[in-house]
C-alpha cells in the first residue's frame, strides 16, 4: 500500500497525477500547508526539511518529487511512462525531466517567495522582475519543443508530470504569455484529463 503526503497546491499534486494515470491504490495524507503541520515532529520524520511530497511505500519512505516518480515508474508501472534506454527518445526524457526542477522551478521558486510568501514590506520589485524574466526565457525552449510534439517528449510520459506540472503552475501564476501558444495548447490537453483534474482539485 503506499501513502501519499499531500498537499493542495503544491509539486505533491503531481505525484498524485501520476498514482492516479497509473491507478494505482493508494492512501492519501493531507497536510495543511503550515508550519504547524509541514514543520510538525512527525512529518519531519519523513522529511528532514518538513516538505511535500513524500510517498511512503511499505519499508520504503522517499521524497524529492523528481525521485518519486522515477521510482513509482520503475517499481509500479509495468515498463510504462519511460522510454526504454536503447529508444531515441530516452536523453530528451532525462533533459526534460531534469529541465522542471533544474530551470523552471527555481525562478518560479522566487516568484513564490516574493509574490506570495514574504509579508509586503520585505518583496523586492527587482528580484521579481529578474526571476519572472529568467523564468520566460526558461520557457521559450519548452513552448518551441510542444510545437512538433504532442506531449513533451511525443508520447506522454515521466516528463509530463514533472515538466507538465511545472507549466502548469507557470500558468497559474500568470507567467505564461499568451504568446507562448504550444504551451497553453499542451496545459488544455493535460487539462482534459480527469486523473490531473483530481490531483489539482484535491
Ligand atoms: N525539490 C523538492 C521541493 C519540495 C518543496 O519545496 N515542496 C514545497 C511545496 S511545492 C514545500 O513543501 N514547501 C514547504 C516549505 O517550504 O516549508 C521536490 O521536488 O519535491
Amino acid at each position: 500500500m503506499l501513502t501519499l503526503h499531500y498537499s493542495s497546491n503544491s509539486r505533491a499534486q503531481r505525484i498524485l497525477w501520476l498514482l492516479e494515470e497509473l491507478k494505482l491504490e493508494y492512501s492519501l495524507n493531507v497536510i495543511k500547508f503550515h508550519p504547524s503541520e509541514l514543520k510538525s515532529e512527525e512529518h519531519r520524520r519523513r522529511h528532514p526539511l518538513g516538505r511535500v511530497p513524500v510517498l511512503e511505500d511499505r519499508e520504503v519512505t522517499i521524497y524529492e518529487s523528481g525521485a518519486i516518480v522515477e521510482y513509482v515508474i520503475a517499481r509500479h508501472s509495468n515498463g510504462e511512462l519511460k522510454p526504454k534506454i536503447s529508444d531515441p527518445s530516452f536523453p530528451d526524457y532525462l533533459q526534460w525531466f531534469h529541465y522542471c526542477e533544474g530551470m523552471i522551478m527555481p525562478p518560479m521558486n522566487t516568484i513564490v517567495v516574493h509574490t506570495l510568501i514574504l509579508p509586503e514590506e520585505r518583496r523586492n520589485e527587482e528580484v521579481l522582475r529578474q526571476a519572472k524574466n529568467l523564468l520566460t526565457k526558461a520557457l521559450v525552449p519548452v513552448n518551441q519543443l510542444l510545437e512538433k510534439n504532442k506531449y513533451l517528449i511525443d508520447k506522454f510520459s515521466g516528463v509530463d508530470f514533472m515538466l507538465g506540472h511545472s507549466l502548469f503552475m507557470s500558468n497559474e501564476l500568470k507567467c505564461v504569455s499568451d504568446e507562448m501558444i504550444n504551451i497553453k495548447r499542451y496545459l488544455n490537453l493535460i487539462g482534459e484529463k480527469e486523473t490531473f483534474q483530481k490531483a489539482i482539485n484535491t
